[in-house]
């Protein structure tokens, strides 16, 4: 069995089906990963003993998806030296603006690469730990063209096709 490269850590189960889009964007890729429930506050322990053997066991990316006021992602960028992708979600009354600002908000040091809040960061986290992986696999540099391409393509057709109703 191989090791996953990539985490997906989700502070609550309640996370999941939003970042189920990481980790079908990463199928896509043909990227392994692990989900796990890990929770900054709920589960300290749990998370601190999950980050800090994450390296030695070949994890290159992490991925956290966490809402309210979502310190998950800065609380296991302080325990590892790999990127840490932090995904807010919409999980209060205020449309997952507390979790952006909470993840994004990080102090100089211990840098977060936040993405968009909700489905939309969740698959642009998996296709930047996909560009991460991909700085040393041209394989993986080459699939990241190739879904560009083919997003690029599928505008352009439907581009032709309003103009061709036009004329
Ligand atoms: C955060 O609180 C979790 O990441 C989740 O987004 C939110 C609500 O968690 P539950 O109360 O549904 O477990 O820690």
């Amino acid at each position: 069995m191989t090791t996953p490269r990539v985490a997906i850590i989700l502070g609550s189960e309640s996370d999941r089906a939003v970042m189920d889009e990481a980790a079908k964007t990463l199928v896509e890729f043909g990227v392994d990963h692990e989900v796990v429930v890990a929770s900054a506050h709920r589960t300290p322990d749990l998370l601190d003993r999950y980050v800090r053997a994450a390296e030695a066991r070949g994890i290159r990316v992490i991925i956290a998806g966490s809402g309210g006021a979502a310190h998950l992602a800065g609380a296991v960028a302080a325990r590892t030296v790999l990127p840490v992708i932090g995904v807010p979600l919409d999980a209060t009354g205020l449309g997952g603006l507390d979790a952006l600002l909470s993840t994004v908000q990080m102090p100089p040091g211990i840098p977060v690469a936040t993405v968009s809040i909700g489905t939309w960061g969740a698959r642009n986290a998996a296709l930047l730990a996909v560009e991460v992986l991909g700085v040393s696999e041209e394989s993986l540099r080459e699939r990241v063209r190739a879904y560009r391409a083919k997003a690029a393509a599928g505008i352009e057709s439907a581009a032709r096709e309003i103009t061709d109703r036009k004329v």
